[in-house]
This record gives structure tokens, sequence and C-alpha cells, in this order.
């Protein structure tokens, strides 16, 4: 016989225990890494109204707020257990309107419903899955298996998910600077703001976190915008399961659908609820010339008179991290600038503005007033164990503000009055604010980093992602009470839904390549319609050198682009560069740049460069105008093809062509050596801008060196400025305007916004709107004027010139009265061109 004895179950070799065992499965008797749970919700059993919200509490737990907050706008607020942690977002509008909505709730036997003037929103008794519908109900979303959240007992709640169908065809446009082509279908991303140095195509995360996504599908669109600050994720039908979904690594599943007839109307949606920009001075519209570093004093000026010399229009000149001194913020290196406050007037006689760049990062030195000040009256971040949290950056070891704490903003606003009150700079440019820590593949404070959080008191993990909103509101805050008169221009490069209330942004470390230049393109129409219309790329290339033909294409597409800033790296070495994982990678890392202002390419670029900053000037009141309805109903400057017909597939994943303003199909080359570039415009007439030819459909455009390719709506008025070296010069002769006669016989409104260009007059009527309405046919064509506001334009006659009438002109009658006619020869069209006073009230052109 064998040995009887029971065999003895064998231990578990250790490194085949599962790290994470589910709670149901985990055996009481033995030890694990971790043990998780997933909770989901099943059958409601309680519906009440509390604290402004419908609440769906279902038996396992879950509870589900659903808050009206516009008819266009529903909140989706879960827990896992039915309790909810304090409401409060810096995201969102503070000026986000409260009021009741109407809205009504009812039932049937499986469902709950509940509609507003816009929306149907339809949640399953069982399992609670929503769905939503337009007014026409027309399917806009769906759950697939909806909400679950999985938390375990070491990490906690750390995923919040929910998943949804993918409906037919649909499209995903949306957050924020994304590196790839326009339509995120297919891809799964994560918000995570990283100094993500010389980042490439597909690179993700990169530096802002906008967790906002629009769909697309048979000519409908709606938002989501999951108010979430944790690090988040966005899977759109990535492994075609035929579900998208969104989850948070920490925090609440809390999610706002917004709806919106055309996918600009969801931009407007999102635009009151997270906030509109302010108007910006008009002198930040202006040509920007930037460069790591301008320095000393004399060379700053150079570069200023090259400018005036060569008669290139500048606004603007930065100041980048070598003016402070050893990188320490608000102070001033005094061997290169011994007279701060005289280059900075020196600058301005010459119709500069100075923009000096400001870091979190603020050095740890007893000897340094604003570290010294900060430790004093505890300003700094500390981590869970109360010790200061340091990192590396610039200047060495660095404390940083713990910008979350009011009392902070305002030490930190308070920071600036040297610089922005005495020494009297225009703007300031905030760096490194993810915040970028050197040296560590993490790039970033470590979680155990406690932040104030109004209050509410938050790890890194909750906070990483608001860390450079929280920084530029401080300073604009700051610039906002230290010079009440001043609108503030401020420059971020991190930041979070919500922050286009207080910065414009730029995309960051790219190289000058010619894709490079193709993801500036992509990049800008994307943060646009994410929020963040005040949006532009280093102009010419951060790493690297571009060649002049390069550099000119780069300046073209950036007359385009809200904020129109050359920057290149110089001679430096980044302490932020890509992490390299293998040290034997680690070539001689020389990124040296040669000089990179519009003259740096040779005579043949010079011109060309010339051109196309002359072409910005002339095209500044259409875009100043484009800004001031962005920062009055959130439309975005730059918005995707798409979005011109959301209904044409052919447009779905057109990256290169977008429109800019109400009015302008831009087209810009991005390749090298274009002679020709094939164009495909939305439905409607069209004109190429440089030759008034109409268009329509597919057509190829002979390409220019000196020109980009655009064109302009049928029926728009195009206003124009003569070209002036920069803003301040308000010596403005004439406007002129260009209207476009339109075929079709329908209306077309244009609009022209002006006002001083700075300060705050304009909220007191001080401002000068004019709307355009033109309509006719070939017998006749108007064009009608309404002005509203009181203030008095620079120039006494308005230039009008009519393109595109297809016959002969008899005559014209400005308010009636018979005008004379001058024919003007554009290549082979024939303009008729009109001199008269800016205050008419209509045009009318007869064959
Ligand atoms: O570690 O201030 O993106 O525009 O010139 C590099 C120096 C820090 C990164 C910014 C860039 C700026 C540079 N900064």
């Amino acid at each position: 016989m064998k040995d009887e004895k029971p065999a003895e179950t064998p231990p578990l070799p250790k490194e085949e225990m599962p790290a994470e065992v589910s709670l149901q499965e985990a055996d009481i008797r033995v030890r694990y890494e971790d043990v998780y749970e997933e909770v989901r919700p099943d059958t409601i059993v309680a519906v009440r109204w509390k604290d402004a919200a419908y609440e769906f509490v279902c038996s396992s737990g879950v509870c589900i707020r659903v808050q009206v907050i516009a008819p266009d706008i529903l909140r989706l607020h879960y827990s896992p257990d039915g309790f909810f942690l304090p409401d409060f977002s810096y995201a969102l509008a503070p000026d986000l309107p409260t009021g009741k909505v109407k809205a009504t709730l009812s039932e049937t036997t499986k469902e709950y419903i509940l509609t507003t003037s816009a929306l149907q929103l339809v949640l399953t008794k069982t399992g609670a899955q929503v769905r939503f519908y337009d007014a026409d109900d027309h399917l806009l979303n769906e759950d697939a298996e909806g909400f679950m959240a999985r938390r375990s007992v070491l990490k906690g709640w750390h995923c919040l998910k929910i998943t949804k169908k993918y409906q037919h065809k649909e499209a995903f446009y949306g957050l924020g600077d994304k590196a790839c082509g326009p339509n995120l279908c297919g891809k799964t991303f994560e918000n995570w703001c990283t100094d993500a140095f010389a980042f490439g195509r597909d690179t993700d995360p990169l530096y802002r976190a906008i967790p906002f996504y629009y769909g697309i599908h048979h000519g409908l669109s709606y938002g989501i915008f999951l108010d979430n600050t944790f690090r988040t994720h966005f899977d759109f039908n990535s492994d075609d399961s035929e579900s998208v979904s969104f989850w948070a690594e920490g925090g609440e599943m809390n999610y706002y659908f917004l709806y919106g007839q055309r996918p600009v109307d969801v931009a407007r949606a999102y635009a009151r609820l997270t906030g509109r920009p302010a108007l910006p001075p008009i002198w930040a519209l202006g040509f920007h010339q930037c460069r790591w570093s301008y320095y000393p004093h004399s060379r700053v000026l150079e570069v200023a008179d090259t400018f005036r010399a060569l008669s290139i229009p500048c606004d603007a000149i930065y100041l980048d991290i070598d003016y402070m001194d050893g990188f320490r913020c608000f102070t001033w290196n005094t061997a290169h600038f011994s007279d701060p406050k005289g280059l900075v007037q020196a600058l301005e006689e010459r119709g500069f503005h100075t923009v000096v760049m400001i870091d979190p990062g603020i050095k740890e030195d007893a000897g340094y007033f604003v570290y010294r000040e900060g430790m004093e009256k505890g300003m700094f971040l500390r981590t869970a164990d109360g010790a200061i949290a340091k990192g590396p950056v610039w200047p060495g070891f660095c404390a940083f503000p713990d910008f979350s704490n009011p009392e902070v903003r305002q030490w930190w606003g308070e920071l600036h009055r040297a610089l922005y009150v005495q020494t009297g700079v225009s703007g300031f440019w905030n760096d490194m604010n993810e915040p970028a820590v050197f040296h560590i593949r993490r790039k970033t404070l470590p979680d155990n980093v406690l932040h104030y959080f109004e209050g509410h008191w938050a790890s890194h993990r909750k906070m990483h992602n608001v860390y450079g909103l929280l920084m530029s509101r401080a300073s604009w805050e700051g610039m906002r009470r230290l010079r009440p008169d001043k609108r503030p221009f401020l420059l971020t490069r991190a930041t979070f839904s919500g922050g286009q209330r207080y910065a414009a942004v730029w995309t960051g470390d790219n190289s000058s390549t010619w894709a490079h230049l193709a993801l500036a393109n992509v990049q800008c129409q994307r943060l646009s319609v994410s929020g963040f219309s005040f949006c532009g790329s280093d102009i010419g290339g951060f790493t690297g050198t571009p060649d002049g033909e390069l550099f000119v294409r780069w300046l073209q597409l950036g007359v385009f682009h809200p904020l129109m800033r050359v920057h290149s790296m110089g001679q430096h070495l980044a302490g932020d560069t890509v992490v390299v994982e293998d040290e034997a990678q680690l070539t001689d890392p020389v990124l040296h740049t040669t000089d990179q202002e519009p003259w740096s390419f040779g005579d043949r670029w010079t011109p060309l460069a010339q051109k196309a900053i002359e072409l910005r000037y002339a095209l500044l009141p259409y875009l100043y105008t484009a800004m001031w309805k962005n920062s009055q109903d959130g439309t975005p400057v730059l918005q995707h093809a798409a979005f011109a017909d959301p209904n044409d597939t052919k447009l779905r994943d057109q990256e290169r062509d977008f429109l800019c303003g109400d009015h302008l199909w831009v087209s810009p080359v991005v390749q090298p050596k274009v002679q020709r570039q094939l164009v495909y415009l939305p439905k409607g007439h069209w004109y190429y801008f440089w030759n008034g030819m109409p268009a329509f459909g597919e057509l190829f455009v002979n390409v220019m060196p000196e020109q980009i390719p655009f064109f302009v709506r049928a029926g728009a008025v195009l206003p124009t400025y003569p070209v002036r070296q920069h803003t301040a010069d308000t010596n403005i002769e004439a406007l002129t305007l260009y209207v476009y006669y339109n075929p079709t016989g329908e209306e077309t409104i244009s609009q022209l916004y002006e006002d001083a260009g700075e300060g705050y007059g304009y909220l007191n009527g001080e401002f000068c709107l004019r709307t355009w309405t033109s309509r006719g046919g070939p017998d006749v064509f108007h064009l009608n004027q309404q002005i509203e506001g009181s203030w008095p334009v620079f120039y006494q006659k308005i230039k009008v010139f009519l393109v595109g009438f297809p016959t002969f002109l008899q005559k014209c009658l400005v308010d009636g009265a018979e005008m004379p006619i001058r024919e003007v020869r554009l290549h082979n069209r024939t303009l008729y061109q009109l001199i008269i006073s800016p205050d008419f009230t209509s045009i009318e052109w007869h064959a």
C-alpha cells in the first residue's frame, strides 16, 4: 500500500500570486497584494429631488445625480456608494447661471425620461443606462455598459468609468492639443499635463489636459466634458468593439452632456459652461518675436530696430529665462540688463510691448526674497509628511507655490507689481507649469504632495492637471488688480478646461520640420474647438533650424492663428529633454539653432516673410472681430473642416484646411515645393482671395511662394486695414471692405468689431460694431450696414471693392444717391471700387 497520508495543498509559488484578487474570490485564509471590487448600477429603487438635482438610487448603492444646467446642458454625477464629495470645480465658469431651467420628469414601466426644450434623457430602470435624444427624437448618444467604479484597498476608487456605444460612422473631435489628425476615432488618449519637449505626431499626453470631446454622427452633434482633474483616459473605439469609453483614475464620475444643433453650438455651450476668454488687447494680435533668449539689453534693441529698419511689422518682443538673475523669478540679471525700465521704455517708444517669462519653480536660496517670503508665509507645497516639496528645475532645487490657495494666488499676483507696474512690461509668459521637474522620469512632483484645493485638500494626483490653470489664474488676477485699466496678456504652457478664462496657449516645444508645421496646424484647430481660440505654435519650430521656405510657410499659417509668435531655442541644452531610457542613446545633444528672425534666411526669403506679416496686419480687423465673438459667445476662431458641414463625410478627416472666423477657408501649404494645391471646399460658393476667382467643390489653385491659399465665402464682407508697423499706430487712413458677390440670392451676415484696443471702455459702449447684410442677384446686389456703439473709429472713409459681380456694373447707389465707381483690375477680373463715408447704411450695385 502506498502512503495514505492526505496530500497537502502545496503553497502557491509567490510569483503566481495575482497582484490583485477580486473581493468575491478572495479566500479569507489568504493574504493578497491587493483586493479589488467593481460596482455597477443595478435596479433603480428610489428617485428623489435633492440639492437641485434628480437623484436615482440603485439597490447596489450607486447613486446618479442628474442636474439640468441649461436646456442644452445636463450634468451626470455618479457615486458608487451614495455619498458625494463636496461639490467643487475649478473648470466651471464663475458666471454659470444657476437659475431654474424648465424640465419634466416622466416614467414608463421601464424608463425614466427627463425632458428639456432641447434634450431628452432616458434612464433605464434596470441597469440605469442612459440615452440622450435631441428634441426631435434623434438618438445622440447612449450607454453600452454605462457606469462602472473600481476600488481596491491600496488604491481606493481608482477607476471611474463610462462606456458608451459607438454610433454608426461617428467621428470625434476635441481634447485640446492632441498631436494627431482631427478625427480622434480609433485612438486612445490620456490627459496628464506633461513637459513633452520635442514631441512628435501621436505623442500623448502633451502639456494640457482638456477632457472635452465632440461626437458627430448622422449630421448630429453633442459634446461631453468630463469634469475630473485626475489623470483621465479616452478610448474612441480603438479596438473596434463598437464602444467609446472614458475613465478617471480617481475622484468622481462627473460629466456634462452638451447638445448643439451644429458643432459650433456645442462649442458655445461648452464656453457657457467653462467660461469665455476675455477680450485681448489689440497688440496681442500683432506679430510677436521671441527667442530663448534675447540678451543683453543691446541685442534686444538691435532686434527691435531691425524690424523698424526693414519695415517688418511687430508688436511684441519676449524675454525668456535669461533675463532673470540665475533663473530667479521676479529678478533681473543686472549684468545683461542694467536698466530694465529704460529698456522697456525704449521698446515702447519703438512701438514694442515687452513680455517676460515667469516659471512656477522658486529657487531654494535663503537670500532670495521670493523664496524667503514664500517660506515665511507658508506659500509653498508640502508633502503629506509636512516637508516642503522640492524638485530641480532651471535654478536647481526649487519650491513650488500652492496656487490652489487663494492667499498664495494673492501673494503671487502681488509679486508682479515691480515688473508690471514699475518697469512697465506688458505681459507674462508662464512656462514649466505642468509642473515640470528635471532629471526624473516622472517629470513632475510626487503624488504625496498636498494641495490646499480651495480648502478641500488634495494630493498631487488630483491637483496636477489644474496646476497650470491655477498658476495662470493667479497671474491673470494679479495683473487685473495691479493695472485695472489694462487687458492682461498672459501666455501659459499647461492648463485645463476653463483655463481659457486666464491665458492664451502655445503648443510647446516643437521642431523645425514640415511634419511639425502640419502638426501645428491641426493642433491649433483642435485647441480652438476645445475652448482655447487664443493659441499658436512656435513659428519656424523650437528645436532645429528651418530653411527659408519652411519658415515662410509657417509664418503664413501663423497669419491665421490668433497668437502669431516666432520662437526658437537658441544655443541651449534643454533640461526638459525627452527622458533617455538608455544612456548609450545620449549622443552629443547639441540642439542649437541659428537665428530665427524674419530676416535670418537671406534676401530671397525676407520679403516673403515681410509679406506674410503684412497680411496679418491687413487682416487684423477680421481677426479681432473673431476674437471678440469668441469672448462673447465662445465661437471658436478656428474650426476643423468637418465643422463646416457635419453631413459632408469628405470633410470628417480633413486635416489641412480649416475655417478661420465666419467666412475664411484657409488651405495652408504644409509641404515643401508645392506649386499646385488641391482644395475641397465645403458646400456653397467661395472666392479665391488672391485673384477673386469664384470657386466651389474641388479645385486646384496655383500656389505662389508669397501667398497662403485662402478663400472667402460668397456674400461675405472682409474688412482690412492698411499695413502698419505696429498696432499703436492708429493712423488708419481708410477701412477697406471686400464685398463678395453671392449668386445664390441668400442673405449673408458679416461683422466688424472695433474699439480702442485696450482698456475697458468697450464695456460702457465705447466700441463700434458694424453688422453687414448682403443679398441680391445679377440685376442688383445690396449691402446694408447697421452700427452699434459709441466709439469714434480711427478712419474717415471706407473703401469698398465689389468682387465677383457677374456682369458690367451700370451704377451704384449709396444711401439712395448715385456714387462714382472706379473699375480696378485684379489679375484678369474687374473689381468695383467706391470711397464712402463710414456711416453709410446701404449700398446698391446695379447691372
Ligand atoms: O526647459 O525657458 O517651452 O518655450 O523657451 C526649457 C526656456 C524651458 C520651455 C518652453 C520654451 C522656453 C524654454 N522652456
